[in-house]
């Protein structure tokens, strides 16, 4: 049986015994087995996860700047993929706009009782922070606190100071090689214990998200479902088509366990070490550019987050019956953008997002109140959406250079997720 076969009854056992369990309600099982156990093991799987990304990242980004050889490549891979995250996220969140104006969520809601005491403004660098902030101090530090843009920046450099150094630099590109597949395999041993890390995860959060939770703000929820969905299997695969060529089933078959990862974790930035396997050994992009988008996507491109902002931002707007007009939704759509560049993936980051969004077009943050009972899940299924978007460009990318193997594609057998 496959490791993704695994995980995904994994997951649909961690629900059944999450929904069990809500419904049970009992002190015992709430706090020992899932406040105790399913988050010890469920705590332990991310960790494993996040302990792979800095060094992963930075031995296949080594291998990839030199495996590219050729600077005015790397410059076009970097253009490329930067300009198609900045345009999936943007056309990502005016759909979630328009939809949510339509389908008009939050619109006569009352908000007597709300206890929006527990909600604090936080503020996501601007984008001219994030820029200056690119360049790091101490690589070591940024390498020991996981701040993915300086790490990236700081290894592209290096990568293209061993190119200059030529034919010297062979011993030291070999030992990165040797250290990217020694990491690969570290992700491999790790990934065998992802069917029981992916149930504890599912279980605790099921059995914590109450489905009354749900109930008030359902037409939120629904309106952000469709929204996400839309995006996933519309907006994205009419761009794979579009600039690719390539079957969007045979893709979202390929990139499937990635999702399931992004679900189960909420977080991009842990699913980076699966993202990369699935885009380079099952959809068969080239390491030389899969190195640089898959990282680089997992900090700087959230679709699902954005659709978020969307739809949260049009619910507060109606639920304190504000018009934000052509112009608010317009600065809407720039600072979701502008917000998504400079935060990175990991759980409950587009909350911290959207407290900035709120407070640009004037909207009380303490409305963030209303969707944090539903936000942990809504976390989960949106991740999926920004890991695939992470995905799709890659694979755009990859195969607008000529770098993406059609015999790994079109093989449906091509790279399990464990060896
Ligand atoms: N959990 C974030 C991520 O890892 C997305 C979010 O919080 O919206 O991409």
């Amino acid at each position: 049986m496959s490791l993704t076969v695994k995980v995904m009854i994994g997951m649909v056992a961690g629900l059944i015994v999450g929904i069990v369990f809500n419904a049970i309600d009992s002190d015992f099982i709430n706090t020992h087995i899932v406040g105790g156990f399913f988050a010890m093991v469920g705590t332990m799987f991310v960790n494993a996860l996040k302990m792979l990304v800095v060094p992963l990242v930075i031995f296949s980004l080594i291998c990839g700047v030199t495996g590219i050889g050729d600077i005015r490549v790397l410059g076009r891979v970097g253009g490329k993929s930067f300009g198609l995250y900045l345009f999936t996220t943007a056309v990502a969140i005016a759909i979630a706009i328009l939809m949510a104006l339509i389908v008009a969520p939050g619109d006569g809601f009352d908000m007597t009782g709300v206890d929006t005491s527990g909600v604090t403004g936080r503020e996501a660098p601007t984008v001219w922070q994030v820029f200056a902030g690119i360049v790091p101090t101490n690589p070591i530090a940024s390498f020991a606190s996981g701040e993915m843009l300086q790490i990236i920046f700081y290894v592209i450099i290096v990568g293209i100071a061993a190119l200059m150094l030529g034919d010297r630099s062979r011993p030291f590109i070999e030992a990165c090689e040797y250290m990217n597949e020694l990491m690969m395999k570290v992700v491999s041993i790790v990934m065998a214990f992802a069917p029981y890390g992916v149930f504890c995860l599912i279980a605790k959060t099921f059995t914590e998200q109450g489905i009354e939770l749900f109930v008030p703000v359902l037409a939120y929820v629904g309106t952000l479902t469709v929204a996400l969905f839309f995006h996933l299997f519309v907006t994205l695969m009419i761009m794979l088509k579009v600039l690719a060529g390539l079957n969007p089933f045979t893709f979202m078959t390929k990139i499937r366990p990635a999702q399931i990862f992004a679900f189960s974790t909420a977080s991009s930035n842990a699913t980076i070490p699966v993202t990369f396997r699935c885009v380079t050994q099952r959809i068969g992009a080239d390491n030389s550019v899969a190195s640089f988008t898959v990282p680089f996507g997992a900090t700087i491109n959230m679709d699902g987050t954005a659709i978020m902002q969307g739809v949260a931002t049009v619910f507060l707007a109606n639920v304190y019956g504000i018009d934000l007009g052509v112009g608010g939704y317009l600065t809407v759509i720039a600072m979701a953008v502008l917000a998504s560049i400079g935060t990175a993936g990991v759980p409950g980051v587009g909350l911290v997002m959207l407290t900035m969004v709120l407070g640009q077009v004037g909207l009380p943050i303490e409305g963030i109140a209303l969707i944090l009972g539903v936000d942990r899940l809504m976390d989960m299924i949106r991740t999926a959406v920004n890991i695939t978007g992470d995905a799709v460009v890659s694979t755009i990318v990859a195969k607008s250079e000529g770098k993406l193997d059609m015999a790994v594609f079109r093989d449906p057998d091509a790279g399990v997720i464990i060896d």
